[in-house]
């Protein structure tokens, strides 16, 4: 009896978590999409006050690129407090979305990729130094 209670209690505490999680990102009826993230970025470190690029391929759980995605990149200087620019990434070729950003300051700066996808909506964070 005080068996079942427990699970009863742990299967709730684990229905509120996600439903956190899903409601924290915009919305109980979106879907949290199975895709993949890599980032890179030219130069490969990029210069502060100079122009980079910055590129997610983005796949999907079989491997493939998602074509059609709505993409932005959030980037947030680390070291320091002040404003957090998100600019629209373009995709460049199957599935690699960028952006050319300038990073205003050195040091680390996160870069937070959202997607939304036809699987649904994605996120993820990445570190980047700046010189
Ligand atoms: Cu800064």
């Amino acid at each position: 009896m005080l068996h079942s209670l427990r699970i009863v209690v742990a299967l709730l505490a684990s229905f509120l978590t996600l439903t956190v999680l899903l409601t924290s990102c915009g919305g109980a009826a979106t879907r949290v999409a199975p895709y993949t993230f890599e980032l890179s970025s030219e130069p490969i470190q990029p210069r502060s006050g100079q122009a980079a690029t910055v590129k997610a391929r983005i796949t999907d759980q079989a491997g493939n690129p998602v074509n059609g995605a709505k993409v932005t990149m959030q980037r947030e200087h680390l070291d320091a407090a002040h404003e957090r620019p998100t600019s629209d990434a373009t995709e460049a070729e199957p599935g690699v979305y960028a952006t050319r950003v300038n990073f205003s300051m050195s040091g680390r700066w996160k870069v937070t990729v959202g997607a939304e996808g036809p699987e649904g909506r994605a996120q993820r964070d990445f570190e980047l130094q700046v010189q």
